[in-house]
């Protein structure tokens, strides 16, 4: 097997590229960023659910495709086996379930939203940050939200795990100073992804009506960025970037809502 189709961790381990870990990369933000990290010259380690998808995209791009669920300890454990070499990390697992007020919340929905977008962050970062140290150039990017910057009507369960996850991740700024990582919070805006699709559990024509009538982000749009963050000099830090398409102007406002 060729390193460039590499899918254990004993073939990466002779290949001298550079190796970036990105989660959620079955589709999406996750799937854009691999392909553009691929391009700029990284190994990329593809986790997801969905591993035949991964595996897919990794034999595209000469990287390799594993299993991750980010909430489950077991899972994080077997993915981050054998993973001693990590450059950078994409923490872009996560996503919404719903769009309930506070009055009427699911509490499965929360329980989700929390375990994925700031536990399953979380455990993952943990897992990878001595090697990111080690490395001497580590990059964590965290793809949040401006959802983790706004709280908006009927969002509470997606905008304080967002919150949550953004403020862990601003911690880890502050805990790292003087150690060779560095930092970066994503916060993209309306991006046309399976994100609408899988807070509206599967109801296409819903998840549609939200990208309608306006320009939204693309995933590529997204994975540029983290690939600009990914190709700063060592001592440059992007600490935090905010996008939105230009039809939107915050979490709440955008050219259909006025
Ligand atoms: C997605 C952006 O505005 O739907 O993270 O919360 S928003």
């Amino acid at each position: 097997m060729s390193p460039d189709t590499a899918t254990d961790a004993t073939a990466q381990t002779t290949d001298q590229r550079p190796i970036a870990v990105v989660t959620g990369a079955s589709s999406g933000i996750g799937a854009a960023t691999a392909r553009q990290l691929a391009e700029q010259g990284y190994h990329v380690v593809l986790g997801a659910r969905r591993v035949d998808r991964v595996e897919a995209l990794a034999a595209e791009i000469g990287g390799t495709g594993k299993q991750l669920d980010v909430t489950d300890e077991d899972s994080v454990a077997a993915f981050v086996e054998g993973l001693d070499r990590v450059n950078v990390l994409v923490n872009n697992a996560g996503g919404a379930k719903g769009l309930d007020p506070v009055s009427t919340a699911n509490l499965d929905d929360w329980r989700w939203m929390w375990e994925t977008n700031v536990l399953g962050s979380l455990r993952i970062t943990k897992a990878l940050l001595p090697a990111l140290i080690a490395s001497g150039d580590g990059l964590i990017v965290a793809i949040t939200s401006i959802a983790a910057l706004e709280a908006y009507d009927n969002g509470s369960g997606y905008t304080s795990a967002k919150h949550a996850q953004a403020v862990t991740h601003r911690t880890l700024r502050y805990e790292l100073l003087g150690k060779p990582v560095r930092l970066t919070e994503i916060c993209p805006g309306m991006v046309e992804t399976d994100f609408s699709l899988v807070r509206f559990e599967g109801d296409k024509e819903r998840a549609d009506a939200v990208y309608q009538g306006l320009t939204p982000l693309t995933a590529d749009d997204v994975a540029e960025v983290v690939g600009f963050v990914a190709s700063r000099p060592p001592h440059v830090n992007l600490d935090q970037i905010v996008l939105m398409p230009r039809d939107q102007a915050s979490a709440r406002r955008n050219i259909k809502t006025g």
